[in-house]
């Protein structure tokens, strides 16, 4: 019955079998799978330090980070924190808080006090992991909690450091009892489709489930002779699943990076023999035009995924005319609430400027944006995923969960696009909120609400204005109090102090009489865009 009425409806299904999802592990059992037989092999390296870990050294240090926390009270279901950049002992603390029955929030290392002590509290952290640079930082956010249970990779004075915990001789690690459908097992933050930063609950399930539709038909062409470079921020899903968990999963080598550097990613490329990496599109046309380019030997790099943000066939053609070895410029497409992947190009016979296709297992509808009708091929609207990877829900907050995903289990992207008669998707547009800053989330609500807050100000709406490197800048309109001298140089030197600085309004200041507004009291945010397009004309 179901079946006739998704035939009635439009409904896509992936063109490729289902595959089995296991559904008696734990998210960590999944990826440590076949980590005996990798051994003592390299699992991960930081460029600059070169601090590494074989797979067996994770195995057992991220148990013993699990017995030490047990012996300090930490329990199944407590939340811990991670506030980290890319160290190679991002893993061993993300499975070992897994282990201990943990959940694991991922915040921004970039993150002002302010913006992490809201994600600490939302989430309810019961602990926090940072680095000596941004202790001060971790500490104030937990203080705000009544907490003070902060951990540090590293050395500083007055505070514990990881290294003490992974001396723990691993004897108490708890006999969990997971309920993988049930369990949440991390809580990434995104503003979905509007608003402010909200928990997403995925369950161990849900990030097998992907994990394992990932693996299907090569979408996901790492194995034990791939060399990763992994850039991509492990606290944000494409980074946590994609790179960190699925590329310790396949026996990867990841080659860790900890800040994003031109040259340094070039000098890695090559030193490394890099043969994969995930890319958002600002890294791909540095590949395409940087004229450094040409001073390395990229000529192991066979592939990059980008994710994040859209690449048009443009860049993908120049930069694989760039790099005649590199075979496959391929993309993912994705959502935190997706846990995180829904469409990836196939193997072959990609068609560039596509994200892809609907991964297994997964069904798929555009809808008609004023109707709500499913659509068919080649006519735009706003893409709907159902399936096993769809989050458990946003923490603490039902009212945006059933905004997002209806009664019937479909969760709303905010993101239009259209397939062709292969089944190839493209994205083109966004009606939700949300502004992306090379991948990163910026979620205007957050920064109209900071706007709002200033004494000068009596309205303000965020949009992003579209930008060749970035994708997009965030810009605000402001309307000012009455009598107010406040200049563009003033809302923006307020924003920066108190925002992280992917987050600053580098698209400008324009300042209006009135905000529109729907009757609603919406911001009618295309009507701003439109705006800014005779702007730019006069
Ligand atoms: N083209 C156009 C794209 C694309 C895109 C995302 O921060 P979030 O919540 O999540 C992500 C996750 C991306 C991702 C994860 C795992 C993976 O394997 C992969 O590809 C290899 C990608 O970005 O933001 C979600 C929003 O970001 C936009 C889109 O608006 C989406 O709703 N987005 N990927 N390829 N736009």
């Amino acid at each position: 019955k179901e079946e006739d009425k998704e035939d009635e409806e439009k409904v896509l299904k992936s063109k490729y079998a289902d595959v089995e999802i296991p559904e008696n592990l734990s998210w960590t059992e999944f990826v440590f799978q076949h980590f005996d037989e990798y051994g003592d092999r390299m699992a991960i390296e930081d460029c600059v330090t070169k601090r590494s870990y074989s797979f067996r050294e994770i195995k057992v240090l991220s148990r013993k980070c699990a017995s030490g926390l047990s012996k300090k009270g930490f329990q199944k279901g407590d939340v811990f924190a991670l506030f980290l950049p890319n160290l190679p002992e991002f893993p061993i603390a993300f499975f070992g808080v897994l282990q201990a029955g943990g959940v694991v929030t991922s915040a921004n290392p970039l993150f002002t006090t302010e913006e992490l002590a809201k994600q600490l509290k939302q989430a309810d952290a019961k602990w926090i992991l940072t680095v000596p640079q941004l202790v001060h930082r971790a500490k104030e956010a937990m203080q705000e909690l009544g907490r003070d249970n902060v951990l540090v990779v590293g050395e500083v004075d007055g505070y514990e450091s990881m290294s003490e915990l992974l001396k723990d001789d691993g004897s108490s690690v708890p006999e969990l009892s997971i309920n993988p459908k049930e369990d949440t097992a991390v809580i990434p933050f995104s503003s979905g489709t509007t608003g402010h930063p909200k928990g997403v609950m995925l369950t161990h399930y849900n990030l097998i489930a992907c994990g394992s539709m990932m693996r299907a038909q090569g979408f996901l062409s790492f194995d034990e002779t791939t060399v990763l470079l992994a850039f991509l921020p492990f606290f944000h899903s494409f980074g946590m699943v994609a790179n960190m968990s699925m590329g310790l999963h396949t026996g990867s080598f990841l080659v860790s990076m900890l800040r994003f550097d031109k040259e340094k990613f070039l000098q890695v490329l090559e030193k490394y023999e890099v043969t994969h990496s995930s890319v958002v599109p600002p890294v791909v046309l540095l590949l395409a035009k940087h004229p450094a380019v040409d001073n390395y030997d990229l000529s192991n790099l066979t592939e990059i995924t980008n994710g994040a943000a859209p690449l048009g066939e443009e860049i993908s053609k120049e930069v694989m005319k760039r790099l005649p070895l590199l075979s496959r410029v391929r993309q993912g497409y994705g959502m935190t609430e997706l846990s995180p992947v829904c469409h990836m190009t196939p193997f072959e016979n990609n068609k560039l400027g596509s994200v892809g296709m609907l991964l297994p297992n997964l069904r798929c509808k555009v809808i008609d944006l004023e109707t709500g009708e499913a659509l068919g091929p080649g006519h735009d609207g706003e893409i709907c995923v159902k399936g096993p990877t769809v989050m458990k829900g946003y923490l603490n907050n039902p009212e945006a969960t059933a905004q997002t995903i209806d009664s019937d289990g479909w969760l709303r992207t905010g993101d239009v696009g259209h397939y062709d008669e292969d089944e190839h998707f493209f994205i083109v547009d966004r009606v939700k909120e949300l502004i992306k800053y090379k991948g990163y989330q910026v979620p205007p609500a957050e920064l109209e609400a900071l706007l709002v807050s200033h004494p000068d100000i009596q309205d303000a709406a965020v949009v992003g204005v579209p930008d060749v490197e970035a994708g997009e800048l965030p810009m605000a309109f402001v309307v000012r109090k009455p009598n107010a001298a406040l200049t563009e140089r003033d809302v923006k030197t307020f924003v920066d102090e108190n925002v992280a600085p992917y987050k600053k309004l580098r698209g400008g200041v324009e300042f209006i009489d009135e905000i529109p507004r729907s009757l609603s009291g919406k911001i009618l945010r295309r009507e701003l865009k439109d705006r800014l397009k005779d702007l730019a004309k006069t």
